[in-house]
């Protein structure tokens, strides 16, 4: 794609090894205030966030993954430095979830990557097997019309030969035409730790990278200020 990285770039180093958890918060009005940089991972339920979080942070424990889908139900916020951060979202598609919590999540979903201010891009991540579902769709049109940059990790590429796995990263790639540089995509394997180091190429472009903090006059002011006094939960048990 033609935002692709080149992983010879020299960027600032980032410890994504010293992550730790920062906090819960059950809504983005008890999140940690809104200032620095952070990357999110969003992605359907069971598609490998947590996991994901874990490889690249080499921390088994830090982020609770689980075969039950709809695990996470809080935001959490991993720290990588006084000013970085990670954040695992809650996974959307969950059958189980009532539809009026669907809806409210998906309003908070929306309202996140329009407004926070200290997002520098979103991390979707989708099963090889199963991508693009209407709400993978519905979170590209969102993070699209916000500007927000979107790198989409092909999860669970392990399941599938290099064959199968290429043609669906292609197509996927196609299906991303439309929105420019603002969004890439590559194969993902937590298990295999495959493309791990495409992913950090690409995390501390968004986390170190000061044009990408250029967009933040692109993006609307934020109604939802965080308070002094964020809920601190505590960390859930691996
Ligand atoms: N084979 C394989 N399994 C994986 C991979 N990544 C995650 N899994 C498995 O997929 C299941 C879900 O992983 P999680 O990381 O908990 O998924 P999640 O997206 O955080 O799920 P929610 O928090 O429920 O939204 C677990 O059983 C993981 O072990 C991978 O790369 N390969
Ligand atoms: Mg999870």
């Amino acid at each position: 794609m033609s935002n692709d990285v080149d992983p010879s770039t020299t960027l600032a180093a980032i410890s994504f090894r010293s992550a730790a958890f920062l906090q819960s918060a059950s809504a983005l009005n008890n999140a940690p205030r809104d200032q620095g940089s952070e990357v999110a991972f969003a992605g359907r339920s069971n598609a490998g966030k947590s996991s994901a979080i874990n490889t690249l942070t080499q921390n088994k424990k830090l982020a609770r993954t689980s075969r039950t889908p709809g695990r996470t139900q809080l935001i959490n916020f991993f720290s990588l430095s006084d000013t970085q951060r990670l954040v695992d979202l809650p996974g959307y598609g969950y059958a189980k979830v009532p539809l009026k919590l669907k809806k409210e999540w998906n309003q908070h979903l929306e309202s996140y990557l329009q407004h926070r201010q200290s997002l520098r891009g979103l991390v979707l991540l989708m099963d090889i097997r199963h991508p693009l579902t209407e709400g993978d769709e519905q979170m590209i049109g969102w993070a699209a019309s916000a500007s927000m940059p979107v790198h989409i990790l092909l999860t669970k590429a392990d399941k599938l030969s290099r064959g199968p796995a290429k043609n669906t990263l292609l197509s996927v790639k196609a299906r991303l035409t439309e929105y420019g540089d603002l969004a890439s995509a590559q194969l993902f394997s937590s298990l295999k730790k495959d493309g791990l180091r495409e992913l950090e190429v690409k995390l501390k472009h968004w986390l170190t990278d000061e044009s990408v903090f250029e967009d933040d006059t692109l993006k609307p002011q934020a109604p939802m200020q965080q308070d002094a006094d964020c809920q601190v939960a505590p960390p859930t048990a691996p």
